[in-house]
């Protein structure tokens, strides 16, 4: 019997899924024919004579692509043609998708079809898009995928394997829902694996690992012991566990050997989410005193890595450090379940960047309790606290809320008010990123809130010499900053509701800190020729 293994993505090659080559692992440890296909680093889009951005890729219940030129529409058509033609190739008898939301209607177009083309071919659907809540009720109704896995792999996808091969029609799959005649089936929960050292390495081997830009993925955890109210890892993976350094290094140099690879993408949800920061320093230390060359990034939170620490994840090869931070204001970040304060994340930075270690961080805006005022708040507090040595690296996103985590489950606690009523067409929404709102936080200011960020962000980064000329603290200068992003906004969006918004969001901060007659007078004193931000305050 002959299983395929897909990731049908168009965006850069990043690195080798590791998710399926876990499985192909497993699978081929017990005796199943495997081939694992990436379409990520294959050159369809070459031979297709043009790119494609699966981002903007939009399809309705029936599997029709939406909002889209009907030239770009056959384009996608034709790239699934080509994919479709290349899984058959190999004959398979199962065929298995590891899906995210980017890649998301590109499998379910390419399951459609392949099941077109051989009807009595096994679908599979499993990776982070296929939360109970999306896997269990959203995908059936598509009808693209005849069983679906939620959460963690490979015991699932072994015994489905296994009952195919035994018997072509499978009733009953722990950790799985099964669609039958159109109907899902949710067979419960199945508990989490609890040595992850009896897993297998992954399996690489057929994928061009040349092609991707980070090196080779490796996890060395799964979960965190954290209890973000907003994240999706925890629900993803339920229980916290660890592999032992010893396995870990293992696995090193087992890839080391094996495919000459020593640049690493560890994949951990945290690498220091156990407050007990013991098993990353015995890492740390197997690695340095075994003298392997190697280097790597991984995501980490702020909290519990010190100095020292980090020099000796610096010396055993720590180049990088994502930090889901959060938001800088203590209040938010409690209510996010985080409880890190601005000083935790500005040492933390600093320590990393004396260690020569390039933090990157990763703010989130629009959480449902952040009020307007606490979120000018947090830009000045940033703008005055700015530091570009440390924060060069610093990305801002809107909240999103993802199912199955807290604040979804929660809606009245955090004051979340529309979580369903989305356009029936756009089925990406009803995924992934609800267009919600709060009584603190509109839908569209949603998307703006860290747009003006990332304004301020990049001002900070280039202006050194304005800056200066400006003084601090500075309201009138973050208020002379957002006047600029007015105006380019008014040339390059013109839509009215993002001004509206700007101009409202402007007077409410203003307003409390100054009375707004006061400050429209030491506007005009201070800046006299930005007229526009008049404009829009009249
Ligand atoms: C490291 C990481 C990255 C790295 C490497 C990505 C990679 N592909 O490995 C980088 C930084 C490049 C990255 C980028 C992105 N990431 Co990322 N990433 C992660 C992270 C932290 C770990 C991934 C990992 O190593 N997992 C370990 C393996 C073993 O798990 P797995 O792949 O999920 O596979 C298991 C199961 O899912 C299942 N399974 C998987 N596939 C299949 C298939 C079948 C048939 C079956 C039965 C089972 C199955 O079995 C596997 C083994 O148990 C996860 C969060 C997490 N901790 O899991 C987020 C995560 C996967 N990323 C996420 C996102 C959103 C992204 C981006 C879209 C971000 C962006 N805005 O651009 C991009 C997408 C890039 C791309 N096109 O792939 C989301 C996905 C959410 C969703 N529903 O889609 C996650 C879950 C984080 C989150 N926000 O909660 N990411
Ligand atoms: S520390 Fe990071 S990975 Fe852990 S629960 Fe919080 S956001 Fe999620």
């Amino acid at each position: 019997m002959k299983i395929c293994l897909v990731r049908s993505c168009t965006d850069p090659p990043f690195v080798p899924p590791i998710g399926i080559a876990y499985l192909t692992s497993v699978l081929r440890k017990n005796g199943f024919d495997v081939k694992a296909m990436d379409f990520q680093t294959r050159n369809y889009q070459d031979k297709l004579g043009f790119k494609l951005n699966a981002r903007n890729l939009i399809i309705d219940k029936k599997l029709n692509i939406r909002y889209m030129e009907s030239a770009e529409r056959v384009r996608y058509l034709k790239l699934i043609d080509l994919w479709c033609e290349d899984v058959l190739r190999a004959d398979p008898d199962i065929v298995g998708f590891t899906t995210t939301w980017p890649n998301f209607e590109l499998a379910c177009l390419l399951a459609n079809k392949l099941k077109k083309e051989k009807k009595d071919i096994l679908i599979v659907f499993g990776g982070p898009q296929c939360s109970l809540e999306v896997g269990g009720k959203v995908i059936p109704e598509l009808g693209v995928a005849d069983i679906i896995v939620h959460g963690e792999g490979e015991e699932v996808m072994l015994d489905i394997a296994k009952n195919y091969q035994n018997s072509s029609t499978i009733d009953f799959i722990r950790g799985a829902t099964i669609v039958k005649d159109g109907k899902p089936k949710y067979c419960g929960e199945r508990p989490p694996i609890q040595d992850l050292d009896t897993i297998p390495f992954p399996d690489f081997t057929d994928f061009e690992l040349h092609k991707y830009y980070y090196g080779l993925p490796i996890i060395t955890s799964r979960g965190c012991a954290g209890s973000c109210s907003f994240c999706y890892h925890i629900v993803f993976w339920k229980k916290y566990r660890e592999r032992s350094p010893e396995n870990v290094l293992k696995e090193l140099k087992h890839d080391i050997r094996k495919y000459g690879i020593r640049r690493f993408s560890i994949g951990d949800s945290a690498i220091n989410s156990n407050p007990d920061t013991s098993r990353l320093e015995r890492i740390c230390d197997l690695i340095i005193e075994s003298g392997l060359e190697i280097t790597w990034r991984v995501d980490a939170r702020v909290g519990n890595l010190s100095p020292s620490l980090l020099a000796k994840m610096r010396k055993a090869g720590c180049r990088s450090l994502s930090f889901r931070v959060g938001s800088f204001n203590p209040k938010i970040s409690k209510d996010m379940r985080m409880g890190v304060t601005p000083k935790q994340i500005h040492d933390t930075f600093k320590w990393a960047k004396e260690n020569q270690i390039t933090a990157i961080a990763y703010i989130i805006t629009g959480f449902p309790t952040e009020t307007r005022l606490e979120f000018m708040e947090d830009l000045l507090t940033y703008y005055i606290s700015f530091d570009k040595d440390i924060y060069a690296n610093v990305f801002f996103f809107p909240m999103g809320i993802y199912t199955g985590t807290e604040v979804y489950a929660s809606p009245q606690k955090y004051g979340v008010k529309k979580k369903e009523e989305f356009d029936e067409d756009r089925l990406r929404y009803k995924l992934l990123f609800p267009p919600w709102s709060s009584k603190n936080v509109s839908t569209p200011e949603l998307m703006f809130r860290p747009a003006l960020f990332s304004y301020l962000h990049d001002e900070l980064l280039k202006a050194d010499q304005k800056e200066r000329e400006m003084g601090r603290p500075g309201i009138l200068a973050v208020m002379a900053f957002m006047n600029e992003r007015l105006k380019s906004m008014d040339k390059l969006h013109r839509t009215e509701t993002m001004t509206k918004i700007y101009s409202e969001l402007l007077l409410s901060w203003a307003s409390s800190f100054v009375k707004e007659k006061d400050f429209r007078q030491i506007m005009a004193q201070e800046f006299p020729q930005k007229k526009c931000l008049y404009r829009f305050l009249d």
